[in-house]
């Protein structure tokens, strides 16, 4: 069974104005597409094709680099789409909202860590909310298509939101301006998707 791309939750329209149609179009369409597309020629006739995706971002560094990038592209995207949403954005409450405080200080303080881990990316690559094998939250950022659920993460973790911060991401609407879409970001995310995450993420 070859891995397919997943549908978007929503209408590529329903991020407007923060995340425009025409940048979600190319974004799930065509980029998301092809990393679904480059993945399954990579694992073609390999046992490894029939595994989850977590199951191969895991163990990420027993792949060759087709499968790191376009694995991790498949497995951040599907990510991605998930954590934003319409009419979205506000603070998490409950139980991520107290991880978060405990983790960071205020929401305030992890909003600051969050949008620098992107903004510092140099070139390509994602900030991250993980949770930790500590149990603990923990904001970091990585290269390209990596992420912190790979073997060879620098900082380790069960991602639970993910901040695309390739210019193929922003960059229609924003120009060079990251810092712009980073601010925007905000007013999208899911945060009931993202304490969902959470919770399975300490289960
Ligand atoms: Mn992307």
């Amino acid at each position: 069974m070859a891995f397919e791309l997943p549908a978007l939750p929503y209408a590529t329209d329903a991020l407007e104005p923060h995340i425009d149609k025409q940048t979600m179009e190319i974004h799930h369409d065509k980029h998301h597409q092809a990393y679904v597309t480059n993945l399954n020629k990579a694992l073609e006739g390999k046992p490894e094709a029939t595994h989850s995706i977590d199951d191969i971002v895991k163990n990420i560094s027993k792949f060759p680099a087709p499968v790191r990038n376009n694995g991790g592209g498949h497995y951040n995207h599907s990510l991605f789409w998930e954590v934003m949403g319409h009419g979205k954005g506000g603070e998490p409450t409950g139980e991520l909202a107290e991880a978060i405080k405990s983790a960071f200080g205020s929401f305030a303080d992890f909003k600051t860590k969050f949008a620098e881990a992107g903004a510092t990316r140099f070139g390509s690559g994602w900030a991250w909310l993980s949770v930790g094998a500590d149990h603990k939250l923990v904001v970091s950022s990585t290269p390209n298509q990596d992420n912190p659920l790979m073997d060879i993460a620098e900082v380790k973790g069960t991602p639970i939101l993910g901040m695309d911060v390739w210019e193929h991401a922003y960059y229609l609407k924003y120009q060079n301006k990251r810092p712009d879409y980073i601010a925007a970001f905000w007013n999208v995310v899911n945060w009931d998707a993202v304490a969902e995450r959470f919770k399975k993420a300490q289960a």
